[in-house]
């Protein structure tokens, strides 16, 4: 039974001196239908600004029923399934148009935070299920993904009401750890691209997995 019919979800470009974006690398390589319903793919820049803007219009323009949106965290082992976005930019190093916003809201009208509004849990369920592993994480940082993730739940909640959005980090792709320290955690893009089919599947049919024991310690 299928409970979305169109699922938006947006990649990021290359960033940080990396060749390759994993994140962005593994959306290409989504079916263009999961569960029934239509993958629209985008890649978005790693700029603040115009990373919101694309989403904005691609919102417009192709009124998906769900927005997951894809980023790159260098050190993690597997996809981590976000449950926070926060209204804060801190921006460590400058994105890919030169800007460093430090301490400043993202939308001076918005709330704290937002949580997911895609079912996180059931998520990180379906993809233990098909034998990868997978985390929920309860902070996605303060750069551009953290930005993409707000604003796409802040559009949800100002204007594009009955949308539902989340994001997902994934790990480095195995080439790009060649001339990293040893032990930097990887992941190969089919694999990727398979969790995140996983955890689309479980948005798309609605899944709920609330009795699943999560959180974190520290
Ligand atoms: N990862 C960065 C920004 C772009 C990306 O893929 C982040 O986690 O903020």
């Amino acid at each position: 039974m299928v409970m979305l019919h169109k699922v938006l979800v947006t990649g990021f470009d290359p960033f940080g001196g990396e060749a390759v974006n994993p994140a962005y690398e593994a959306v290409k390589l989504l079916p263009d239908t999961i569960a029934g319903a239509h993958i629209v793919k985008l890649e978005v820049p790693t700029v603040f600004t115009r990373s919101a803007q694309a989403l904005e219009q691609a919102m417009a323009a192709e009124r998906p029923d769900a927005v997951i949106c894809v980023g790159q965290a260098g050190g993690r082992s597997c996809v981590t399934v976000e449950k926070v976005a926060v209204n804060l930019v801190e921006a460590r190093i400058p994105d890919n148009d030169g800007a460093q916003p430090l301490g400043e809201p993202l939308r001076a009208d918005g709330p704290d935070a937002y949580f997911a509004t895609v079912p996180v849990k059931a998520m990180v369920a379906n993809i233990r299920a098909n034998h990868l592993p997978a985390f929920i994480s309860y902070t996605a940082g303060t750069y551009v993904c953290n930005s993409i993730m707000y604003h796409a739940l802040y559009l949800c909640d100002r204007t594009f009401p009955g949308t539902i959005a989340g994001f997902m980090h994934v790990p480095y792709e195995p080439g790009q750890v060649v001339d990293k320290p040893e032990g930097t955690p990887s992941m190969p893009l089919d694999t990727i691209a398979r969790s995140l089919e996983y955890a689309i599947e479980a948005v798309v049919r609605g899944d709920v997995a609330d009795d699943m024991v999560a959180g974190a310690t520290h």
